[in-house]
């Protein structure tokens, strides 16, 4: 069979061909883009503490006694001490929400005395994790030395105490 030759195609306008060098530089640029936005975040915290919030099967009761609901370390302890730099994670392994929340001068005018028998020195910040669902975990880091008296507002008979050590 005999080739005939193609006719020569049309001069294509040489705005065609920027168009498609733009739709290229476009296509890497969202690309790049696309892979920077999906990379896993680049956080290195490191858990040196690990306090459960835990609670009896859902109950929380301030009369329960023994209590029915608390915050312990591995070692059941309520009371933690901790070198500065020291990250903190709570996790909620109750059935109800709680929160860690700090007894500074805010929160105690806020949550009462009861909630905070002791105010933390104002020199210490103030944390709060805010309600956390059942299952969830809040982390803070601890940069200030002294010791921090925390609770949970939902139950204000709960009660925990951090000690930052130099
Ligand atoms: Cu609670």
């Amino acid at each position: 069979m005999e080739q005939t030759a193609k006719p020569p195609e049309a001069q294509k306008p040489k705005n065609r061909t920027i168009l498609y060098a733009i739709i290229i530089v476009v296509l890497i640029v969202v690309g790049v883009g696309v892979y920077i936005l999906t990379l896993p975040p680049a956080k290195t915290t490191t858990i040196g503490e690990r306090i459960t919030i835990w609670d009896t099967s859902g109950a929380c009761i301030q009369t329960a006694s023994p209590p029915d609901c608390g915050f312990k370390d591995a070692n059941g302890n309520v009371n933690v001490t901790i070198a500065k730099g020291t990250t903190v994670e709570w996790k909620n392994t109750g059935g109800q929400a709680h929160t860690v929340t700090s007894c500074d001068a805010g929160h105690v005018s806020t949550y009462g005395t009861s909630a905070c028998p002791t105010t933390n020195n104002s020199a210490l910040p103030s944390f709060d994790s805010g309600s956390m669902a059942a299952g969830s975990t809040y982390d803070y880091t601890f940069n200030t030395n002294g010791t921090y008296a925390y609770m949970c507002y939902i139950h204000i008979w709960m009660h925990g105490t951090v000690v930052v050590t130099p």
